[in-house]
């Protein structure tokens, strides 16, 4: 009955936030999702920035669930730091989770799409790649590159029956954002969206869901923008 019947699902980031509710509307429409989070309360524990731990969350999903079908890669830092104040540590950490990640989980994880010949692979983004938001440049840069990859990527499994798509949220209600300085910006984010009300994690997850489900075989290297029309591609 569910879009993801009988399909295998590793939602990175699964511990809180858009990973979240991503890993339940999967859930909800069929998959057996495998929730990874460096924080411990998920399936597996793992940090993204790791080549290791990124190897033996695709390993164990299939040794475990036969099969790997579908990669949601939410797991990310968001900051908020002045251009002034981002150090070249905090520009290498923003960069290792958010894009090494992206780099690590795709690379992982297509592997065993590439042998069965099916996968479905949704990278997060955000509209912050379209808008250039301040206090966030190297999470920009992170972003901007996970969006680039995703359409280099797509252009090269295609072939093997993977597609791979970027969905790019704006400023949504989640435990992160609600403890940092991008809580005072909602309102502020309203007045550019068409729809005038704050962003919720449920609200991000059915695009996820729609792109990892077969029937979306034949949009691949997109971007897919959920932020209430803020902003257009
Ligand atoms: C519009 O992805 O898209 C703040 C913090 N404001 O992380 C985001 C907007 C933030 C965003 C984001």
């Amino acid at each position: 009955m569910g879009k993801l019947d009988n399909r295998v699902a590793i939602v990175t980031g699964a511990a809180q936030g858009i990973g979240k509710a991503v890993a339940d509307k999967l859930a909800e429409e069929g998959a057996t999702v495998v929730g990874v989070d460096v924080q411990k309360g998920t399936t597996i524990q793992a940090d993204v920035s790791k080549e290791d731990d990124v190897r033996r969350m695709v390993e164990d999903t299939v040794a475990e669930h036969g099969k790997l079908d579908v990669l949601v890669n939410v797991a990310a830092i968001v900051p908020f730091t002045p251009w002034d104040d981002v150090t070249f540590d905090e520009w290498r950490r923003i960069m290792s989770v958010n894009l090494d990640g992206t780099f690590l989980t795709n690379h992982y994880a297509h592997k065993p799409m590439r042998e069965a010949g099916y996968g479905r692979i949704v990278n997060i983004a955000s509209n912050v790649v379209l808008a250039g938001t301040p206090n966030l440049a190297h999470y920009v840069a992170s972003k901007g590159g996970v969006l680039a990859f995703t359409r280099a990527l797509a252009r090269e499994i295609g072939k093997y029956g993977i597609t791979v798509n970027a969905v790019a949220p704006g400023l949504t209600e989640t435990e992160g954002v609600m403890a940092s300085p991008h809580k005072e910006a909602f309102e502020f984010v309203q007045m550019l969206q068409c729809i005038p009300r704050r962003g919720m994690p449920s609200d991000i997850a059915p695009a996820v869901a729609f792109l990892a489900s077969e029937e979306a075989g034949w949009v691949t290297g997109q971007l897919l923008v959920a932020d209430g029309g803020m902003s257009h591609n």
